[in-house]
């Protein structure tokens, strides 16, 4: 093997070219042993050494500088913000199938050779099985043999040039061996292994121990990964020890032009791993739905034994010529499918249970549990009223009980106030009565009044408005613009220019409009759609306050339900006071004339949402949809007018297909609302 020798006497000019060439690739060639085969051929200390020697040639022939040179991982100055890059070829992202039994296989199976047009007679297909790593997706672009570009996946089209992070990955090839194409896309997850999130929280810990000022502990190995990848200062990055698996290509020079061809996605992977990316060493092939099942049963029988974090598998069609054939859907492609793991159940004790206060005064019993490590994060509380949430208690095993519990009541009166806590008619939850007399409500109504979809009081958060209220410099809304600079700057933590951003954000918060005003004061039943139509309807909010319940329910949406709740809210003189005091402070809107009902063009549509859209957050497209005179509806059903499907859509994306619904993705949806506007 070739060792440089660190003491050879001073060579030419020519001489130290060679041997910073050869330095490169013998550097080249153990980090791809170190790091990517887990095999070094060398101890440390010698790495170390010919690193030096290269460096100290760099450092006498400045003018022989490359990027793809082993000393160059570390390099980068400190960003202000990624830069934003366009995917030559989208990053698509995948189906998920949550049914977590064989059915789950068999469907995906199922709907491969039926779209294939394979009968029952003809043979198994040929797949390929992958663990999902739970990390974060991304291309890295090779120009020549040489990485030249790190993307994120950020909206599939546009992603963040996180190149110089990216180069700190010792897995991560800078240069490729001669022969591969001019261009490379590569694609694959870059992730923290377990061991190295362990060691990376122990160096936190004690820093914090230390003193250090802004360091903290991460949740779980994927969100330190995403915090490392999204690190505007390199040097930091490179400390947050990362990985990566090659899963996948993007661009790449067309066969035409030279460019290679693979028969099979394995062949493509087998490839990448000889070019030098890690590959993980549990892809497998395998025939038809039965083999897929087994890889799914043994790999969850590994899951909690692999150094890394996985939270499903991947299947792929293996042919690529019939992956071609099967084409995409909405940016995911139909030859694969994400294979969820059952969500996972630990066992811990009910310590206690709490009963929270909402905005609206109910009442939700939360259970305190002893501290619980699953899914990747400590849990300690869980909600025992609304089976969406996550997490949930599944079940009660009485037979670990220890002792007898008191059983659990619902409180008559508000944990927080005192007042009386009320079950109206027909309804399932209790309710605080203390509307603003209660702490916990006021908090939620302020914090509620001051979101961005109300009047928008930036900076004005959760921790912020429990100290005001708290600290009793807040009562009602109105205070809020009364508070000084001093009554701000005298709370704890709170450092000056952080009050007098606040003040300024509560300036600016005075110029807003009329549905915002609406919506912000938190009435039962007004949403945002709603406060845009009293708005459009009665034009000035004195119309609104005085509005009979028969002339508000003339308003195009407004049943009975919201107009009793409008006028119970006017109906109060201290809700009034509120109203006339937020004016006397000079919150202000331009108030306009009684609109008639424009005609919208998704005016009788109902919509269902499902799956994350690139950009549109799940509230922003609901607001568009609501805007243009549709509804959103929860559940897909012969009443469904159309589907928005996002990446990772599940069984509501099926079901449309079944019923023959029409799917629009995130820019279908745009385009429609272009005609609106
Ligand atoms: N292992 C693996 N993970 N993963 C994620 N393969 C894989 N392929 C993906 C994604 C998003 O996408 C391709 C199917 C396009």
């Amino acid at each position: 093997m070739f060792t440089p020798d660190l003491f050879a006497p001073e060579a030419n000019g020519t001489a130290d070219a060679q041997l910073i060439t050869q330095l490169r690739e013998t550097l080249h060639a153990h980090a791809h042993r170190y790091y990517v085969l887990d095999a070094p051929t060398v101890p440390d200390a010698e790495y170390d050494r010919l690193f030096r020697q290269l460096q100290e040639l760099e450092a006498r022939h400045p003018e022989l500088a490359s990027p793809d040179s082993p000393t160059q991982r570390v390099g980068g100055k400190t960003l202000d913000q990624f830069a934003q890059v366009r995917h030559a070829v989208p990053m698509l992202s995948i189906k998920t199938e949550t049914d977590t039994r064989a059915s789950g296989v068999e469907n995906f199976d199922a709907r491969i050779r039926r779209e294939l047009g394979l009968t029952d007679t003809d043979p198994a297909i040929d797949y390929v099985a992958e663990p999902k790593f739970d990390g974060l997706a991304m291309s890295l672009r090779y120009e020549h043999g040489v990485l030249v570009q790190a993307a994120t996946r950020g909206d599939g089209e546009m992603g963040e040039d996180v190149t110089q992070n990216i180069r700190t990955i010792g897995q991560i090839p800078l240069k490729l061996p001669a022969g591969v194409p001019e261009l490379l896309e590569v694609r694959g997850e870059v992730y923290m292994r377990r061991d190295d999130f362990e060691a990376l929280n122990e160096r936190q810990r004690q820093r914090i121990a230390a003193g250090e000022r802004g360091e903290k502990t991460f949740v779980n190995p994927r969100n330190a990964a995403a915090g490392a990848v999204r690190q505007l200062d390199p040097a930091i990055a490179a400390q947050r020890p990362l990985s990566f698996f090659a899963y996948g290509l993007g661009d790449i020079t067309p066969v035409g032009q030279g460019g290679p061809q693979w028969p099979t996605h394995y062949d493509l992977l087998q490839t990448l791993k000889s070019w030098g990316f890690p590959v993980c060493a549990l892809v497998k092939q395998a025939q038809g739905a039965i083999e897929l099942v087994a890889f799914y049963e043994a790999i969850g029988q590994q899951r909690d034994g692999l150094g890394y974090d996985i939270d499903g598998v991947v299947y792929k069609v293996n042919s690529l010529a019939l992956q071609r054939q099967l084409g995409f859907v909405t940016r995911e492609p139909r030859w694969a499918v994400a294979h969820k793991f059952p969500a996972q159940e630990m066992l811990t004790t009910v310590l206690a249970i709490d009963v929270q206060v909402g905005r609206t005064g109910k009442l939700t019993p939360v259970a305190k549990l002893a501290p619980v490590f699953v899914g990747g994060v400590t849990v300690t509380n869980a909600t025992l009223h609304n089976d969406d949430v996550i997490p949930e208690v599944v079940s009660v095993l009485l037979e670990k009980r220890q002792g007898i519990p008191e059983p659990f009541t619902m409180p008559r009166t508000c944990p927080v106030c005192g007042s009386v806590a009320l079950r109206e008619e027909g309804e399932a939850d209790y309710r605080c009565t203390g509307g603003l007399f209660c702490s916990a409500q006021r908090k939620q109504a302020i914090l509620h009044f001051a979101q961005r979809r109300a009047v928008e009081v930036e900076g004005l958060g959760d921790k912020l408005v429990d100290q005001m209220v708290d600290a009793g410099i807040i009562r009602t809304l109105p205070d809020l613009y009364k508070l000084g600079l001093t009554a701000l700057a005298n709370l704890d933590r709170m450092a000056d220019k952080s009050a007098q951003n606040i003040v300024d954000a509560l300036e600016k918060s005075k110029r807003t409009t009329l549905p915002r005003f609406l919506f912000g004061l938190g009435i039962r039943h007004v949403g945002e759609a709603t406060a845009k139509e009293l708005a459009r309807h009665f034009g000035k909010l004195d119309a609104i306050m005085a509005a009979s319940e028969e002339q508000l329910l003339e308003v195009a949406d407004i049943g009975p339900i919201v107009a009793k709740s409008l006028r119970t809210f006017f109906d109060q003189p201290h809700n009034r006071e509120v109203v006339e005091q937020l004016r006397a402070c000079g919150v202000s809107w331009p108030e306009g004339e009684p609109a008639p009902q424009a005609v919208h063009i998704f005016s009788g549509k109902t919509f269902v949402l499902t799956g994350t859209l690139p950009s549109l957050g799940r509230e922003e497209a609901k607001a568009l949809i609501e805007a243009a005179g549709g509804k959103v509806a929860g559940s897909v059903s012969k009443k469904t007018s159309y589907v928005v499907a996002g990446a990772e859509a599940g069984s509501k994306l099926d079901k449309a297909q079944e019923l023959g619904i029409t799917v629009l993705d995130e820019a279908a949806l745009l385009n429609l609302l272009a005609g609106e506007a």
